[in-house]
């Protein structure tokens, strides 16, 4: 980054602290990873340079010969992947990609249905103080009192009750297998429309190791750079009576220019999970959260649900009486990242939680298996139970970067 350095030493500065600290550090948030250099080079390449209002073949500006290209692969590769009829792979992140789901199946006011940010859910599901809570009428569904399971008994009777005219499933905290093909069943019974926001399970559902939604569903919106590991940014496929609405409600609806920069990256990283090496990878993301989640419930952590299928747990730290900011805090002073998080039924605000969310898509991505999840375990025990203890967590801190000088971030 020699140009940056010698233009703008400040952000140089910043860039590299943060890459230092990205190396050192164990990132266990689960919405994280690391894109690969090649996706990086798309994203920092010349197209960033590029207006290209429109669609391939039909943009409302010169020169994008290109970039239609680019955008091409990106959508080409991602129906290959998933299996779908159209892809539009322009969203610019998560939020917009639903948004603009919500705008073509609904009017202002109407009823949408998804799962409550509290028990796993995400906030563009209809919370109240998102857009979907506002300009919707929003119904939130929970998961089971006693399993903590996703019940569709009582999502069937929401539905019922509430007729929405869209039904959401897809969450950011549920550490278990997602039933579609019953919410597609439930959505039918009641007229409604199915929208899966498979954000952080993409890279589960590409390789196989979650059901897809893709026959299921009438929509099915994601991020790329979760368990998918490209740049950041969004994406939405649906079946193809729906494409034209998608694209329109896209742009001119909710965008102007595409970020043709992202879009070229989003097609390197689809071509990388169409390589057999990503299935194997999502394999060790799983069995690296199974193994946490289990080591830790053998130190007395209750795990919500009692386990995980995916990439991601709950720890309830109610179990050591002991709430989420408390480890959050104590596992960023040792260079353990994770993200506080509501428990089911939580009685904690939500700033301060009475769980932590863990995931294992970014360690797994630096090589890291079963056996340093082990040690990882113990840190994060170790880190939480002695946090006053400041010779105990300097010590800890040094062998958390001692772990990840074996494992580097680009190796
Ligand atoms: N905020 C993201 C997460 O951490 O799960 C989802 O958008």
């Amino acid at each position: 980054m020699s140009f940056l350095k010698n233009v703008d030493p400040e952000i140089f500065s910043v860039i590299n602290d943060e890459t230092n600290r990205q190396e050192t550090t164990i990132d266990l948030i689960a919405s994280e990873n690391y894109a690969s250099k090649a996706v990086m080079e798309a994203t920092g390449s010349t197209l960033t340079n590029k207006y290209a209002e429109g669609y391939p073949g039909k943009r409302y500006y010169g020169g994008c010969e290109f970039v239609d290209k680019a955008e091409e692969l990106a959508r080409e590769r991602c129906k290959k992947l998933f299996g779908a009829e159209h892809v539009n792979v322009q969203p610019h992140a998560g939020s917009p990609a639903n948004m603009a789901v919500y705008y073509i199946a609904c009017n202002l006011g109407d009823t949408i249905m998804g799962m409550s940010l509290a028990e796993g859910g995400h906030l563009t599901h209809g919370h109240k103080v998102n857009f979907s809570g506002k300009l919707y009428s929003s119904v939130q569904y929970t998961v089971n009192k006693e399993t903590e399971l996703l019940d569709y008994d009582q999502i069937r009777k929401l539905a019922h009750e509430y007729k929405p005219k869209l039904i959401i499933a897809g969450a950011s905290a549920y550490s278990r297998a997602i039933d579609f093909k019953k919410f597609s069943e439930i959505a039918k019974e009641v007229n409604a429309y199915l929208m899966t926001d498979i954000a952080h399970i993409a890279g589960l559902v590409a390789t196989g190791l979650h059901e897809s939604p893709v026959p299921y569903a009438d929509f099915v919106t994601s991020t790329t750079h979760k368990t998918l590991r490209g740049p950041r940014g969004g994406l939405i496929m649906c079946k193809k009576e729906f494409a034209e609405k998608v694209d329109k409600a896209i742009m001119p609806g909710l965008q102007g220019g595409p970020f043709m920069n992202s879009i070229a990256a989003k097609a390197v990283a689809f071509h990388e999970a169409l390589q057999p090496a990503f299935k194997a990878y999502q394999k060790q993301v799983i069995a690296n959260a199974q193994t946490m989640a289990k080591g830790l419930q053998e130190l007395g952590y209750r795990i919500v649900t009692g386990g995980t299928d995916n990439h991601l747990f709950i720890v309830d730290l109610r179990s050591k009486s002991l709430n989420g900011q408390i480890a959050e805090k104590a596992l960023d002073a040792v260079g353990i990242s994770v993200s506080r998080s509501c428990v089911p039924f939580d009685t904690q605000a939500p700033w301060i939680t009475s769980g932590i969310r863990i995931g294992t898509p970014a360690i797994t991505t630096r090589g890291m298996k079963e056996v340093e999840m082990q040690h990882i375990v113990q840190f994060i025990d170790e880190a939480i139970m002695q946090r006053d203890n400041t010779q105990r967590v300097a010590m800890i801190k040094d062998a958390i970067a001692k772990l990840c000088k074996k494992f580097h971030i680009y190796g």
